[in-house]
């Protein structure tokens, strides 16, 4: 496979997850910024909040990238990678209607098509943002791209990062399906949130109103898009 340049891409056949060998890896000093790891398998594939994620063997993208040094604002890296997933759907799927949610989802419709899950590096001042992309299997309520191969996916995401501008924050909104909706923030202790999804902040915050015009902003959650704003 050719890889867009100044990329260094390592596949494995299977693995635990992509994100723990790339985190393994840049605290033993063994990878720095634009390391790659992707798996055709992974037998311990990690969502957030100790999910899991779920993919069989050799037919959906899963991958983890390396960022280093850490931005000042750690969440535009997921932000530039759902982004740079948006494009690499759009290109196989001109067809396609693709959107962002809040905070880490790629949608097909209205349905889940990558997630993405970024991690701090505990000996080193990096970042490893992971993505599982449904290539040519999805899960029965979310979205799959068929199609194209995982491997394909890749360098064109790999390429869309390459593209981006210095200042992503404009492009993440305008991609954003969330805001302008309804939505219902969950956390993992307390009642969940409803309201607007007004904004998402330089923090990478979302900034929901409740209906009595109280203002909140979330630095992590779980949101459902209730139904369309007006
Ligand atoms: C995510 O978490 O969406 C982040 C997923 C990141 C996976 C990649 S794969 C490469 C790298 N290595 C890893 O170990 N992880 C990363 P979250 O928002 O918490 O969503 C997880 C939830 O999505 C699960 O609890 C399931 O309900 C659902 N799910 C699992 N597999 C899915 C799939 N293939 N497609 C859509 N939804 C899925």
């Amino acid at each position: 496979m050719r890889w867009p340049p100044g990329w260094a891409v390592r596949y494995v056949d299977e693995t635990g997850s992509t994100n723990a060998d790339l985190l393994a890896a840049v605290d033993s000093g063994a990878a720095g910024d634009r390391s790659v790891v992707a798996a055709g398998h992974q037998t311990a594939g990690r969502g957030r909040l100790d999910r899991s994620w779920e993919a069989p063997p050799g037919v959906n993208l899963l991958a983890s990238i390396l960022f280093a040094p850490v931005p000042p604002n750690p969440s535009e890296l997921t932000q530039r990678v759902g982004l740079a997933a948006l494009s690499a759907a759009r290109s196989r799927r001109p067809d396609g209607s693709f959107s962002l949610k809040w905070p880490n989802d790629v949608l097909m419709g209205d349905r889940k098509l990558a997630g993405v899950l970024a991690q701090r590096a505990s000996g080193a001042d990096a970042v490893v943002v992971g993505i599982g992309f449904n290539v040519g299997w999805a899960p029965d309520d979310a979205a799959l791209l068929g199609t194209s191969h995982p491997a394909d996916v890749l360098a064109e995401l790999l390429q869309a990062l390459d593209g981006q501008p210095f200042d992503i924050g404009p492009r993440y909104r305008d991609e954003l399906a969330t805001i302008g909706r309804t939505v219902r923030v969950t956390l993992p202790s307390g009642p969940p949130f409803e309201g607007l999804a007004v904004d998402v902040d330089g923090s990478g915050r979302l900034v929901v109103e409740s209906a009595k015009g109280l203002r909140r902003s979330f630095e992590v959650g779980d949101v459902v898009h209730v139904r369309p704003g007006s």
